[in-house]
């Protein structure tokens, strides 16, 4: 059995894990998981089975379940190491990490689907303030992140020198989401420039949301 990921088109963490398949060239087959849909799929019995946190994504191999998106695009690296998606060196390594981290342990948590919904309906927070919420959140973890990325000689055409990889496969989908949030981004030209270098690459282009089979021919906002 080959590579079975467990998928919703707007899922910004299995965006990132779509991203680092397909700049490995592995194929995979792409199982969705509709989050919103009956209350949320992800709350299913059969996906808690696969995964009991209810969040997507979920990497099959074979009878391995992996969780996890930075656990999974590690996994992949270390069971796949052409093309790879850390560098070779430590502080290499640790610089991706810490770039990729900042975007997927604190920006992306605080704006998560399931978040949003407890502000809504546990704390009555209106549909203006949880926008607010959500674009301020992004807006303090790209601060950092431009500041991180256009005062080091680390940074390329990409993230990390002139090759894609985990930071990349983190920062687009969380790009992604601040357009979905129309946060402004012209304090933020390196990210702006990054995201621009890396979905002119066939493998962003394919792991976009809108290019998914289960997206919605026209997306709702
Ligand atoms: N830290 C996890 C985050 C996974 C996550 O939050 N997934 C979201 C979609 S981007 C989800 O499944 N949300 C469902 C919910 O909030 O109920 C990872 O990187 O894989």
């Amino acid at each position: 059995m080959g590579l079975v990921l467990y998928d919703y088109w707007r899922s910004s963490a299995a965006y990132r894990v779509r991203i680092a398949l397909n700049l490995k060239g592995l194929s995979y087959e792409s199982r969705q998981v509709h989050l919103i849909r009956d209350g949320g799929e992800q709350h299913a019995a059969d996906y808690q089975a696969i995964n009991p946190q209810q969040l997507v994504p979920a990497l099959l191999d074979g009878e391995r379940v992996i969780t996890q998106s930075l656990a999974i695009m590690e996994y992949l690296d270390e069971t796949h190491p052409e093309t790879a998606l850390l560098p070779a060196d430590a502080r290499g390594r640790a610089r991706v990490r810490a770039l990729a981290m900042t975007v997927a342990s604190d920006a992306h948590p605080i704006g998560n689907l399931r978040v949003l919904q407890y502000l809504q309906s546990q704390l009555n927070v209106d549909e203006l303030q949880r926008v607010e919420w959500s674009r301020h959140w992004i807006a303090v973890s790209f601060s950092a992140l431009e500041t991180m990325l256009a005062g080091n000689a680390a940074t390329g055409r990409y993230c990390h020198g002139d090759v894609p990889g985990m930071a990349d496969a983190c920062l687009v989908p969380q790009f992604y989401n601040a357009l979905r949030w129309k946060l402004s981004l012209e304090e933020y030209p390196t990210l702006q420039r990054i995201y621009g270098e890396c979905n002119a690459l066939e493998a962003f282009q394919r792991a976009a949301p809108e290019a998914q089979p289960d997206a919605p021919v026209a997306s709702p906002a």
